[in-house]
């Protein structure tokens, strides 16, 4: 995409949010006029992403990275995959921002600046495993609607904040609190103020766990705008629109939150498998929870022409809520496995890393192919689990092709 074209798609609210500060006169501005300080700016360029990133949509964003991309042990920002239900946020004043936690099984209504978060609870830094549940999707076959996602919507950037734990037990939890919902300031694709673009949330034991965090730092630094700049929920582990971006409250529910995006068939899976294809109801399909257990080869990248019969690979696997416990490699699509190095995660919720030194018997085309298994025992398919309406949860084995001279 040219970056005049692209420039003019931007909405005009968005200029001030890519200048980082208001456009004093900005209701002046002619209609397609560009601002001068980004004319030659690109989304790239704009988000800080790698160029071989790939722009799946523009309105909303939805970025994906490539596997080769992620072979950092922690994802830089500039590797990490975007995905937006409505519009970034245009004006975000840190100084005011104030997140609420309410709902019905508050005891005390509370809201907090972000002085208030920073200066009254402990900080904790954990780098966390981040997929999204459509990742893979262009895999199904009927198709699903949605971004077509291949292997690149997941990252394990390091983020630091305060549990969010601490934050609800400070304002109090009622005994008939089962979910917790977030809020957030960006605005539905309509933007009617009185739709959201998503508030999903998770049961109270995951937002109770260690490594939930209300975080306001990614890699040692303030949050990427695009990324939820000021204040992010993280849950490792999880899907990552459990992860709410620019959160502003939190609802304590004394039922299942039902926020935009948690309802009908969004996020959900059908609660016993289906033929491919097949309608499911509504009422048939269940929340995902923890993340299937999954793994990428992050080096080489796909396509590489080896001029020796020894090649060393590398990549990550992770395994939601759980560990992996083992990780293979086939070079005969599947017939034989050898396994490789896994390290232990930096910590609960972190993908682990794995490598191994692949020989070939002889020159030719090969495709390596990876599998990774959870602690339950429970390993990735070969080829794509099963078929869901929406497309989530795809966790088939990640394969390269090598050409060996
Ligand atoms: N406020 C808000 N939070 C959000 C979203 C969003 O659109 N708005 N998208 C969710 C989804 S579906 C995903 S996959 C992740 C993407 O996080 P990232 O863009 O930082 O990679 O954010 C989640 N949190
Ligand atoms: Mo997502």
């Amino acid at each position: 995409m040219k970056r005049k074209e692209f420039i003019k798609k931007a909405a005009l609210g968005s200029f001030a949010a890519l200048l980082g500060t208001d456009i004093v006169f900005g209701s002046k501005l002619l209609n397609g006029y560009i601002p001068l300080a980004l004319d030659g700016s690109d989304p790239f360029e704009m988000f800080k992403k790698d160029k071989s990133m790939v722009i799946l949509n523009e309105k909303p964003w939805n970025i994906e990275a490539k596997a080769h991309l992620l072979n950092d042990n922690v994802t830089p920002n500039s590797s990490m995959f975007v995905r937006n239900n409505g519009l970034v946020p245009e004006k975000i004043d840190a100084a005011s921002w104030k997140l609420t936690i309410d709902g019905e099984s508050v005891v005390n209504e509370k809201s907090y600046s972000l002085a208030d978060l920073k200066s009254k609870f402990k900080h904790y830094t954990y780098q966390l495993t981040i997929e999204c549940g459509g990742n893979g999707r262009n895999e199904f076959d009927p198709p699903a609607k949605g971004n077509q996602w291949s292997v690149g919507a997941v990252h394990c950037a390091s983020w630091t904040g305060v549990r969010l734990r601490d934050v609800l037990e400070d304002a109090g939890i009622k005994s008939d609190a089962v979910y917790i919902g977030f809020h957030a300031v960006d605005k539905h694709l309509s933007r009617d103020p009185k739709k959201e673009p998503i508030s999903r949330g998770c049961p109270m034991p995951k937002a109770l766990q260690d490594e939930t965090l209300l975080a306001f730092k990614m890699n040692g630094k303030d949050i990427p705008l695009i990324h939820g700049y000021p204040l992010r929920l993280v849950a490792g582990g999880w899907p990552a629109s459990v992860s709410g971006k620019w959160v502003n409250r939190i609802s304590i529910r004394n039922k299942i939150h039902d926020g935009t995006k948690m309802t009908g068939s969004a996020y959900r899976v059908p609660c016993k498998p289906v033929a491919p294809g097949e309608k499911v109801k509504d009422e048939d399909m269940c929340i995902i929870e923890s993340m299937p257990v999954k793994s990428l080869i992050t080096s080489p990248k796909s396509g590489a022409i080896l001029s020796n019969k020894s090649l060393n690979i590398k990549g990550h696997a992770w395994a939601g809520e759980l560990e992996v416990a083992k990780m293979e490699y086939s070079i005969d699509f599947g017939s034989t496995w050898t396994t490789c190095e896994v390290q232990k995660p930096a910590n609960r919720l972190a993908w682990q890393h794995f490598s191994a030194n692949v020989k070939f018997p002889q020159s030719g085309y090969y495709e390596v192919w990876a599998r990774a298994t959870d602690s339950n025992g429970v390993a990735q398919p070969m080829m794509l689990p099963g078929w869901n309406p929406k497309g989530y949860l795809n966790n088939a084995c990640h394969r390269i092709a090598v050409k060996v001279k």
